[in-house]
């Protein structure tokens, strides 16, 4: 995937461990006690239809490299984000034909695979008295770390990017970015780790602990699209490693907000709708942004949101919104976990139901975006505007699609908003859909919508001419 037809992509989020192992493995995986639970790539390939039947083209699965074998005092590195030797593949997950399969499968499909990778720092589970050897492959000397310190304030850019991740259990040693060893290993592993897999995107693990300067070379030797981890609230900060750094940031800044706006019937509505404009004004490019609600990182949003009219509108906005929407497995199944670990449940006890009212929600979301972009060349390039609707709702115009989210709650009344023809530019007397519900409604002789937000639940408009497969009953 390039910046242009990555804009069009709709990623899968999957912990590689947790999605799907082979039905001969029956031990009981408990999220909480952080240890292998037996996921395989070749099990990612044979659930490739029950991704691709929610709408999604694309698969963003863990990091593949070798990790810290054993247990320590935060379990096994099931998740695959404590590397021990980059030359080298988790066997856990499989061999390099594996992997190599699943990317043909998917690609046989029309689909896409995003590869997770670490590049900030390998994992030990010593700290002060790390002794880096062969068994860290390219990373067997003291020189290629920085040295030993741990990040106590992130609000210290030096330290953010010079120490050490983790703690006294699992240390993260830091690798020394800023060394031509390490940066020159980096550009070629990246290189050649896309082209033996065939790879379609990466997803780019703890962008702002390596200084802005080593991405633009690193991201250019990918030549694939990228989707950067900045783990920061403030729009202005991870903004800069898009100009400066050439990575394409997950939407922190709006995820917090978002979760806001929606895990109360009194939530902030104004605070999300001024974030898109902050967004507007902090990035070069807000239609390359990763937009989520859930990820392995952050407590699910349905930890803490039990309406299931509030959980769907949040769920709403990544999709109806500028850049690519990012679904985490197990929303489409009602998973409730919360912090890490307890967000990384396995799915096989979800038995992949494709009929449960999410799933086929995701694919809806999945259809209408994919809709709009067949019917405007400029959909995807063209930024949104959002404003105020009611008290409860709020409109999210990104012609053609044009969205009514509100957090009035399940057990809300039915409520009355308009759409003015003066933001939606329909024309009188047009027919128009609703992809979530297939109502189809009507303008009024101004071009005007009259909308009945019922139950709380979020509206995703598309003229009903330009629909194409939006309520025709058949998926993907
Ligand atoms: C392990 C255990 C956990 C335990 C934890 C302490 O240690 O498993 O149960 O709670 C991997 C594993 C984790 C593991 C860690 C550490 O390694 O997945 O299970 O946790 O061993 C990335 C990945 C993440 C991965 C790593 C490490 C990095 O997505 O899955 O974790 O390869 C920081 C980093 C960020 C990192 C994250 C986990 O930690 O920056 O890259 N994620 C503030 C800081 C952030 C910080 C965040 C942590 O806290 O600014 O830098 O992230 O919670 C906003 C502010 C933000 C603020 C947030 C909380 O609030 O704007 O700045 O973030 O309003
Ligand atoms: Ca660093």
């Amino acid at each position: 995937l390039d910046e242009s037809s990555a804009r069009s992509a709709s990623v899968y989020q999957l912990v590689t461990d947790r999605f799907a192992r082979n039905s001969s493995v029956t031990s009981t995986c408990t999220a909480s006690e952080r240890k292998y639970c037996g996921g395989t790539w070749s099990a990612i390939s044979d659930k490739l239809d029950y991704i691709q039947g929610m709408g999604f083209d694309t698969v963003w699965i863990s990091p593949v490299v070798s990790n810290i074998g054993g247990t320590t005092g935060e379990g096994e590195a099931y998740h695959g984000y404590w590397t021990l030797d980059p030359n080298t593949l988790n066997s856990n997950y499989g061999s390099a034909d594996d992997l190599k399969t699943l990317s043909t499968n998917l690609h046989s499909k029309g689909m896409y695979l995003m590869v997770d990778v670490v590049i900030n720092h390998v994992a030990a589970t010593s700290s002060s008295t790390f002794q880096p050897d062969s068994a860290y492959g390219p990373f067997s000397t003291s020189d290629d770390y920085h040295p030993f310190c741990w990040i106590t304030d992130y609000t210290n850019q030096t330290q953010v990017e010079d120490c050490w991740l983790g703690d006294s259990s699992v240390a993260l040693p830091d690798l020394n970015t800023d060394s031509t060893t390490v940066s020159s290993y980096w550009n070629n592993w990246i290189q050649e780790l896309v082209s033996n897999y065939t790879l379609d995107a990466i997803r780019i693990d703890t962008v702002k602990h390596v200084p802005k300067t080593f991405w633009p070379n690193f991201v250019s030797s990918a030549n694939v699209f990228n989707q950067g981890e900045v783990l920061n609230g403030d729009a202005t900060y991870v903004g800069a490693y898009q100009s400066d750094g050439k990575v394409n940031p997950f939407n922190y800044p709006a995820y917090y907000p978002l979760t806001r706006a929606f895990n109360q019937t009194s939530g902030d509505l104004s605070e999300l709708i001024a974030m898109t404009q902050t967004i507007k004004s902090s990035f070069s490019d807000p239609t390359l942004l990763g937009n989520f609600l859930n990820n392995h990182d952050n407590a699910r949003f349905e930890s803490t949101v039990t309406d299931a009219s509030l959980i769907k509108n949040a769920h709403a906005y990544p999709f109806v919104t500028d850049g690519i929407p990012y679904g985490y497995y197990g929303s489409e199944a009602g998973f409730t976990g919360g912090n890490d670990p307890d967000n990384r449940e396995p799915l096989w006890t979800s038995n992949y139901d494709t009929t449960s009212n999410m799933y086929k929600f995701f694919t809806s979301l999945n259809m209408a975006r994919k809709a709009a972009g067949n019917a405007s060349t400029s959909f995807y390039t063209s930024q949104m505007n959002v404003s105020s609707l009611s008290s409860s709702s709020i409109l999210i115009n990104k012609t053609p699609l044009i969205s009514v989210l509100s957090n009035s709650g399940s057990s809300a009344s039915d409520a009355s908003v308009t759409i003015p023809s003066s933001s939606s530019g329909w024309s009188a007397n047009v027919a128009i859909v609703d992809s979530l519900s297939c109502e189809v409604l009507t303008t009024d002789g101004s071009g005007n919508l009259a909308v009945t937000v019922k139950t709380g639940l979020p509206r995703v408009f598309i003229q009903n001419s330009i629909k194409g497969q939006v309520c025709t009953g058949s998926a993907a």
